[in-house]
């Protein structure tokens, strides 16, 4: 997966100096308040996470439950996890995940409905016609969305649409058995599985602007006008140390002016080899950048860091030459990226952030037009 270049960052902690009165003796908070931070600014910090490490890993438990306020399942709510064969269900996973978070009273968020990528071989290699397609993928969610109606309160129902690097729509198998509306006729389908979820379009390269940009929001004015039920843009977010887009709010008030809402998604910052001290401490810079941004928006719910830690990161072995993504190093010490998310929520919360947010912002549907899709 490419991430487009953009316009770098400029990375100064004399900047921080400047602009936050306690920057000489530190934040004025401790990394362990950052959910009740996030809170206060009525704005989720969620994270990733993988099932195993979540049930037997003492130092992964801890970072997610001291630092986070929300969860999504990295890997195990998707298609090959969860419906190996056909019919055949796979909850211990996703049950774990949906444990996990409700016992520490976090917020869960769904991934993925519709993707082209970890789907079951039956699936992606069976012959279908769009009426048994509609099928599969209406017992899929009615047996996953189903199961944690009211539990899980927004669910990326389509992922990654777009073709990597452009502006046309992914001929996945969705696209090529349903046509182009499948994307509509998922957001009716999951839509009378679970009325009060919100329903997103989660997607990369568009953070920064650009075609591909462009085509998402064209996609989604021309959903909305529609009355189409599609609730939020889920900003994925994967960057590169130095490209972490200036216009990132700039982005995402677009989406929101539509009456959406948008979510940073899936939150990390990949650095070259060899890792840098100079290129960990500028990374403080980057995810307080992006956690502000977040509050600069009205219509942002929240930021969702991809992985606990660098250990459990995706990156090393999909971007070799890359590492050191997230806020924890191998070990659970926090890096300085995570001081970046606590100056960033360190500041006052404005008078529209707590619950303001947990609500829709504008055109979200509601008395529109349901168009049954069988
Ligand atoms: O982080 C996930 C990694 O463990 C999987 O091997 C990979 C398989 O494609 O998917 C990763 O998560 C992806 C997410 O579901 C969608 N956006 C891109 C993420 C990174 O590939």
């Amino acid at each position: 997966m490419a991430v487009a270049g953009c316009t770098a960052i400029m990375c100064v902690t004399a900047l921080l100096a400047l602009t936050q009165p306690w920057a000489d003796d530190g934040p004025p908070t401790d990394a362990g308040e950052l959910p009740a931070l996030a809170r206060a600014h009525g704005v989720d910090l969620g994270v990733a996470v993988a099932v195993e490490p979540l049930l037997w890993d003492g130092g992964y438990q801890d970072v997610v439950e001291g630092h986070y306020t929300s969860l999504t399942a990295e890997n195990t709510m998707k298609w090959e996890h969860v419906q190996p064969e056909r019919g055949v269900f796979e909850w211990s996973g996703p049950d774990t995940v949906v444990h996990f978070a409700e016992s520490h009273g976090m917020d869960l968020r769904g991934h993925t409905l519709l993707w082209h990528n970890q789907q079951p071989s039956w699936l992606s290699e069976g012959v279908w016609t769009s009426a048994e397609l509609r099928e599969v993928l209406r017992e899929h969610m009615e047996a996953l969305m189903g199961r944690y109606q009211g539990r899980i309160g927004a669910w990326d129902v389509i992922n990654e649409p777009f073709e990597d690097g452009g502006p046309f729509l992914r001929e996945n198998l969705w696209y090529q058995v349903l046509g182009e509306d499948y994307i509509a006729e998922a957001l009716w389908m999951a839509h009378e599985v679970d009325p009060e979820a919100r329903l997103y379009i989660n997607e990369f390269n568009i953070e920064g602007g650009g075609a591909k940009s462009d085509a998402l929001y064209a996609l989604a004015s021309d959903l909305l006008d529609r009355g189409v039920p599609l609730h939020g843009i889920g900003f994925q977010s994967h960057f590169v140390h130095g490209q972490v887009p200036e216009n990132l709010a700039e982005t995402m008030t677009r989406f929101t002016d539509l009456g959406l809402e948008v979510t940073v998604t899936e939150l990390d910052v990949r650095i070259a080899e060899p890792v840098s001290e100079e290129a960990i401490q500028e990374q403080r810079e980057e995810f307080r950048h992006v956690v502000a941004a977040c509050l600069d928006v009205s219509g942002c719910r929240g930021v969702t860091v991809w992985g606990v830690g660098d250990a459990h990161s995706w990156i090393p072995e999909w971007f070799p030459g890359y590492d050191a993504a997230t806020p924890f190093d191998e070990d659970y010490e926090p890096k300085p990226a995570l001081w970046g998310m606590v100056d960033a929520l360190s500041r006052e919360p404005s008078e529209r952030s707590a619950g303001s947010r947990r609500r829709g912002t504008g055109r979200v549907p509601g008395g529109t037009r349901r168009r049954p899709v069988r």
